[in-house]
C-alpha cells in the first residue's frame, strides 16, 4: 500500500479528508505535530507557513510515495512559494479543496498550484467525494 502525505495550510482540509479516504476518525483536532494514520501522513499547516519547517517536510516526505498540496478553493491567497513542488523527490499532484463551496474559485486555486510547480491536479470535495476515488486510486 502506497502513503500520502498532504500539505497546505491550517484549515484547508487536510485531516478532514484523510478521515474520509480512510473511513477511519483519526483525531481532528488542530494538528501540532506530522501524524501518521494508516496510508496517510497528515502535517501541521505551520509547515507550510513558515519555511523553517520545509526541511522536517522533505524528511517526512521520504516515508511517502506521494506529495499532495492542498490548496483551497476559498481562499483568496496561497502560502506556497513558486516551484515549491520541486524540494520533493516525490510525486506531487495539486489538490484543490472544498469544491463544493458556492463563491469558491477553483480556477484560482488552480493557478496557484501550477505556480507552486503541480503538474497534475485534483479538484476535490471531503463533503460531495468529488475527486477522492483518484486519490485513492493512486495509493493502490
Ligand atoms: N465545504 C467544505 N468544507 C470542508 C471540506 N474539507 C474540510 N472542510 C472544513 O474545513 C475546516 C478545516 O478542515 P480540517 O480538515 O481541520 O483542515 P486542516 O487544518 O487542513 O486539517 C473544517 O471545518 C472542515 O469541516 C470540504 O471539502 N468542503
Ligand atoms: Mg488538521
Amino acid at each position: 500500500m502506497k502513503k500520502m502525505m498532504l500539505i497546505g495550510e491550517s484549515g484547508v482540509g487536510k485531516t478532514t479528508m484523510i478521515q474520509v479516504l480512510s473511513g477511519e476518525s483519526f483525531t481532528s483536532r488542530k494538528t501540532m505535530a506530522v501524524e501518521f494514520c494508516g496510508q496517510f501522513i497528515d502535517t501541521p499547516g505551520e509547515f507550510i507557513e513558515n519555511r523553517r519547517f520545509y526541511p522536517a517536510l522533505i524528511t517526512t516526505s521520504a516515508d511517502c510515495d506521494v506529495v499532495a498540496m492542498l490548496q483551497d478553493a476559498t481562499r483568496i491567497s496561497s502560502l506556497f512559494p513558486p516551484l515549491f513542488s520541486s524540494i520533493f523527490t516525490r510525486r506531487v499532484v495539486g489538490v484543490v479543496t472544498k469544491v463544493d463551496v458556492d463563491g469558491g474559485n477553483v480556477e484560482r486555486a488552480e493557478r496557484f498550484l501550477k505556480n507552486a510547480g503541480a503538474r497534475e491536479i485534483i479538484r476535490s470535495s471531503s463533503i460531495t467525494g468529488a475527486g477522492l476515488d483518484i486519490l485513492k486510486e493512486m495509493l493502490q
